[in-house]
């Protein structure tokens, strides 16, 4: 490492250990009170600092790297999609971008199933009814009925890492796994997991009980399921999204779910986060949960660790290992 380290700006509070591990390693403004730096804050830091660590509620965009300054060469993201960064903007400035894959794949695997049981099974209601006030009058034979998924079909968009460990989890449960995806999965992957490819995504959705999107949020995947893809979904189908707000046109599934065009949703992400399209709100078919897919110990602490080993490769000089390359749209 040289002699003057590096300024590097951090932009929200991170765990501890990660905190005090880059206070050794960098010279480092931590965000102590994690209020989201205002666009004058972030303009200041790009051009001020060597290494900027932004998270998915930093907007960091190509009129604000027009404000970097010359030492200003590394975007280490905490977070593993990078929809909130300019990349291609970044790249045509010298600046390199990295993430953290691989951390957070179980835990949002696990979130992502987690809303695969709860909308069928009306889990949310149901506790609702027994909470402070205690509302239940008591069991009945034909009362708070749910859906059975073993046995359905489970249609992933997007057979990613994220994709391929909800596609483990649903398969111990009983659901065949379908999916759509730029290009399929190597055999071996397909057969571990038995997995239909299809090449038309139209196709897939009119045929599937559930559908999780695990696609990351690019140009191309913007608005992927519009209100005419929606309609292609059965009436009884449910829709589960772990990823990004931006791949569901919310205005549209509200909509639809308003008009029992589906059954159905969980939703984990959405389009203009932390605003909720009101007309998903109170609804008993409709999970909402805020953006927590990643939310463990274990995966934020492990996200940090990424993210101060891109730093101090790039410091050092080497090729960090979490590299974002040009996107490929
Ligand atoms: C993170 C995520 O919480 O890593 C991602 O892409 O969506 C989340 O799990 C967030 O992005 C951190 O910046």
């Amino acid at each position: 490492m040289p002699h003057t380290k590096p300024l590097v700006t951090v932009t929200r509070k991170l765990p501890d250990i990660v905190e005090t591990r880059m206070r050794e390693l960098f010279n480092t403004r931590l965000n102590l009170d994690d209020t989201a730096l205002s666009r004058e804050a972030l303009e200041r830091a790009v051009a001020e600092s060597t290494v900027l660590v932004p998270t998915v509620t930093d907007r960091i965009d190509a009129a604000l790297l027009e404000k970097a300054g010359d030492k200003f060469k590394l975007i280490a993201n905490f977070g593993a999609g990078v929809d909130n960064i300019d990349v291609d903007a970044a790249h045509a400035r010298g600046i390199t971008v990295t993430n953290t894959p691989n951390v957070l794949t179980e835990d949002t695997a696990d979130l992502t199933l987690a809303l695969i049981l709860a909308v069928p099974r009306r889990l949310t209601e149901g506790a609702q009814i027994i909470s402070a006030d205690n509302q239940w009058q008591g069991w009945s034979p034909t009362w708070m009925l749910g859906h059975r998924i073993h046995g359905k079909r489970l249609g992933i968009i997007g057979m990613g890492r994220i994709g391929q460990a909800v596609a483990r989890r649903a398969k111990a449960f009983g659901l065949s796994i379908h999916y759509h995806n730029r290009k399929p999965a190597n055999s071996a992957i397909e057969e571990e997991l038995e997995a239909t490819y299809w090449d038309s995504l139209d196709q897939m959705l009119a045929r599937m009980d559930i559908v999780s999107i695990n696609c990351p949020h690019t140009p191309a995947t913007y608005h992927l399921l519009n209100a005419r893809r929606l309609k292609l979904m059965k009436p009884d189908a449910f829709i589960v999204n772990t990823a990004r707000g931006e791949i569901i046109d919310e205005t549209a599934l509200a909509q639809a779910i308003d008009a029992g065009e589906i059954a159905g949703a969980g939703l984990d992400v959405f389009e203009n986060e932390p605003a909720v399209n009101p007309k998903l709100l109170g609804r008993a078919n409709v999970v909402l949960l805020p953006h927590m897919g990643s939310s463990t110990y274990e995966s934020r602490i492990e996200m940090g660790e990424k993210v101060v080993i891109n730093i101090r490769s790039f410091v050092d000089g080497n090729a960090p290992p979490d590299r974002v390359l040009p996107i490929d749209v």
